[in-house]
This record gives C-alpha cells, structure tokens and sequence, in this order.
C-alpha cells in the first residue's frame, strides 16, 4: 500500500485508506446517512451567519482547479477580507469549497438521506479563526465547519442552475490533474440553497478523504440546490492523478468521488429543522 488514494482502486480505493492514514478508522468518520425520523431538534442550532457570502471581489482571481481528486475553487484576495461565518458564537473563516459527483445522476453525494444519494455535493470548508490557520485548527474536535449542500436535477430545462452555470461550464478546461482556468467573480452564496441559513443538519465527523481527522462540524442543509442534468456531464470527464500499483500504472477516472458513508457509532444528527 502506497501514502497515494483514490476512489476506485483495486488497492488505493475507500477500503484500503486506512493502512496509510490510520485516522480513516477512526468512530467518528464522515460522511454519514441521515436518516431524517431520527434526527432530534435541537433549538441551539441557531441560523449560520455567512461573512461576505454575497461579496463579489472583483478585483480578486477566481479560478477552478483539478488537483488530482476533485474540482476546488480558489480565490486569490490581495486583502485580507474576512470570508466566512458565525455559528453558535464561533467566527470561522473560509478555507476552500469543493466538489463530490457519481458517474450518473442518482448517485455522487457524499450524504445520503433517508438512504438515497444525490446527484453533487459541495463542500464549503472553513476552520475555527481563533486557532490560526486550517491546520493548526484540525487539532481540535470543533476545528474545522464543513457546509455542505447537496444539488438534486431534473431533465427540465428549467433547473438549470444559472449562478453557476459560468462554474460548471469552466469544468472542460480542467479534465486533467493540475489543470486550472480563472472563471469570472461570483459569491460565494452561489453555492448554497436560497434561505438556508436556518434549516440544516448538524452532527460531528470527520474530512472525508486522508487523512480522515475527526476535527469536523458537519453543517448539512436541508434544502437542496436543483441544477439540470447537462451541467453535470463534464464532471464525469474529469481525469485525477497518476496511480502506480505493484503492477500497473494508471489515470484515475475522477468519477464516484464519494466515500462510503460511513458507521454513525451512536453519534446523534441533529436538526434546526421543527
Ligand atoms: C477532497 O479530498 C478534496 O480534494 C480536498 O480539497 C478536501 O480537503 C478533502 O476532500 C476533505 O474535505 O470537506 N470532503 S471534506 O471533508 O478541503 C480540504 C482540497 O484539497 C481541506 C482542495
Ligand atoms: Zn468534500
């Protein structure tokens, strides 16, 4: 087994992160099934409040990049700008935001509910301010916040999600690994369902690939973000890395970048939604 992971591998996929990332067996990992009946309200999850979430910088450098396991977004500020949220009295700051698919458009998310996966999933990832920077702060079980939101389509034409139609069309220039185009500002609530700030799922995990660190407040929302099933094609033209096992060589096919859900281990979800 080699330091190098994947998604579908004889011997890098899911199954075999562990040997080199021991965290990955972990009792606390990411994602889960969300099983809505058996999530409990709790009136302490109060609504996020996003930090320049509607800001469009249009003096920074948005860019798309293909680094090997998914599609991330980047954003080059010259000035430091607070991006992010406040939640339950913690101020955290953006990190990143990426991308989960399947190869077809019943399957690709991350979270499942009530047993079912959706379509994409993205991943808005920030860490506590208060400890520095992202990797100071994945040594704390409340370190880093992870928003996500899950995108459903339809074949009609009607769902076709225009703020990021601009994002999705860009995709095609970046099918291989280290490729990257610069896309045209847009804010960051481009990426989260409308009025979601206050009904969304809440439980505590881990990142989702290695090393799989159990320093993650899952905010899942509740409402989903439709987007129509051409956009999603070029996500499944991606290509990620090299691979080298004992006997072959190989360019992952970047597809079904979702791990398993994984056991809840008597964790609780819980939910702002009544
Ligand atoms: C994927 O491996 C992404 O490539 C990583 O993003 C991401 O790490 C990692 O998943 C874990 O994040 O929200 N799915 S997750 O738990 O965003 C981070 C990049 O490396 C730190 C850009
Ligand atoms: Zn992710």
């Amino acid at each position: 087994h080699t330091e190098d992971w994947a998604y579908s591998s004889d011997t890098e996929g899911p199954q075999f992160w562990a040997y080199a990332h021991p965290l990955c067996n972990g009792t606390k990992q990411s994602p889960i099934n969300i099983i809505m009946k058996e999530t409990i309200y709790n009136e302490t999850l109060t609504p996020l409040v996003p930090l320049n979430y509607s800001t469009v910088f249009n003096d920074a450098n948005y860019y798309l990049a293909n680094n090997g396991h998914t599609v991330k977004l980047g954003i080059e500020l010259d000035t430091r700008v607070p991006i992010g949220l406040l939640w339950r009295g913690n101020e955290y700051h953006y990190h990143g935001l990426h991308f989960h698919w399947g190869e077809n458009d019943q399957h690709g998310s991350e979270h499942y509910f009530n047993n079912q996966s959706y379509a994409l999933e993205v991943h808005i990832v920030h860490y506590l301010k208060d400890y520095g920077d992202f990797n100071s702060a994945l040594n704390y079980s409340d370190g880093i916040l992870v928003w996500s939101s899950v995108f459903q389509t339809s074949n009609s034409s009607e769902t076709s999600n225009t703020p990021l139609q601009d994002v999705f069309k860009s995709i095609d220039k970046i099918i291989n690994a280290e490729n990257k185009t610069y896309i045209n500002p847009l804010p960051l609530s481009s990426f989260v369902s409308e009025n979601s700030t206050g009904s969304y799922y809440h439980y505590e995990g881990s990142l989702t690939s290695p090393e799989c660190t159990e320093s993650v407040m899952w905010i899942v929302n509740h409402k989903m973000i439709s987007i129509s099933s051409n956009q999603l094609l070029s996500f499944r033209l991606l290509k990620g890395r090299l691979h080298n096992s004992s006997n072959s060589v190989w360019f992952e096919n970047l597809t079904n970048t979702d791990r398993p859900t994984q056991p809840i281990n008597g964790r609780k979800v819980y939910t702002s939604v009544l």
